[in-house]
């Protein structure tokens, strides 16, 4: 039988995804931003997208240079670059998800990635992998480290390159490869959501359309004591996380994970106080 994603709506209770989750790995959240988010989000990161060109500008090890991507834009601290970003790390939905499927791991969770991701014509498909190996030195078994989602804000098709999806492949052994029928193409229009475990085999879609762009919204959470993909600290400088709200600034980093992450040996919030 062909690989199916679930689709839920966007006000689903967050114990109820955190379920359909455990089973599947993965499933769409329509309508998960409203219409004024969704125009909100463009406009924020709409100058910065043009400005750059594909590919990576840094590489920090030569294999990050294809997966992520040739015809792809990529900038991360979506917190620095929009205030409307800051709205959606405090949204119920991922906040809940979090806290049922993270706290059981930690004390409290961070923002793992907010990052934009618009893959242009000719790019190719991303291998499909599983988010959590960024974390390869910690082999499994291990408890679940991370939750993400990929937000549509321009609409996903197979054409532009929509997120390939494995469902049920957070739950197989890490050498089992998905069968072409296993694979299925996370279909959605700009403003749902396709939310999955870092355990969920997925990649980015080939783009084989010959103008047409899908840009998407990488926004995820991870067990507060592990080392974050980015690097909230340097992304969102120190002057701009002061203007933030205190639940944002706890999820850059700002709140110590009891002894880790630890400023004077103590609570890091005090810099932002402190002027
Ligand atoms: O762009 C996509 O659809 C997926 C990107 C992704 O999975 C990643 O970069 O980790
Ligand atoms: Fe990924």
């Amino acid at each position: 039988m062909d690989a199916k994603l679930e689709h839920v709506e966007g006000n689903i209770a967050p114990a109820r995804l955190a379920a359909i989750l455990q089973q599947n790995g993965a499933a769409i959240v329509d309508n998960a931003l409203t219409q004024d988010q969704l125009q909100r989000l463009n406009g924020d990161l709409e100058d910065r997208v043009n400005k750059l060109g594909p590919g990576l500008r840094h590489p920090s090890h030569p294999d990050m240079i294809e997966f992520y991507g040739d015809s792809t834009v990529r900038f991360d601290g979506l917190p620095t670059h929009s205030k409307t970003f800051q709205e959606i790390m405090e949204l119920p939905l991922m906040n809940g998800v979090a806290d049922e499927l993270l706290l059981a791991n930690c004390e409290h969770y961070l923002l793992n990635t907010g990052q934009l991701i618009q893959i242009g014509p000719g790019e190719t498909e991303q291998r499909l992998h599983r988010d959590e190996d960024a974390w390869s030195y910690y082999t499994p078994p291990r408890p679940l480290l991370q939750v993400e989602a990929m937000y549509a804000l321009t609409d996903f098709t197979i054409n532009n390159g929509a997120t390939r999806v494995v469902p049920g492949s957070h739950l197989w052994p890490a050498e089992r490869e998905p069968q072409d029928h296993e694979v299925v193409q996370a279909e959605m229009k700009a403003g749902s959501a396709l939310y999955y475990l870092g355990t969920a085999l997925h990649g980015g879609g080939a783009n084989r359309t010959r103008d047409e762009i899908r840009r998407g919204m990488f926004f995820g959470f991870v067990v507060g004591w592990l080392r974050t993909e980015e690097n909230m600290f340097l992304t969102v400088p120190m002057e701009k996380a002061r203007n933030m709200s205190a639940r944002v600034q706890e999820l850059l980093g700002y709140k110590a994970h009891r002894g880790i992450g630890v400023v004077d040996v103590g609570d890091p919030m005090v810099l932002l106080r402190d002027q």
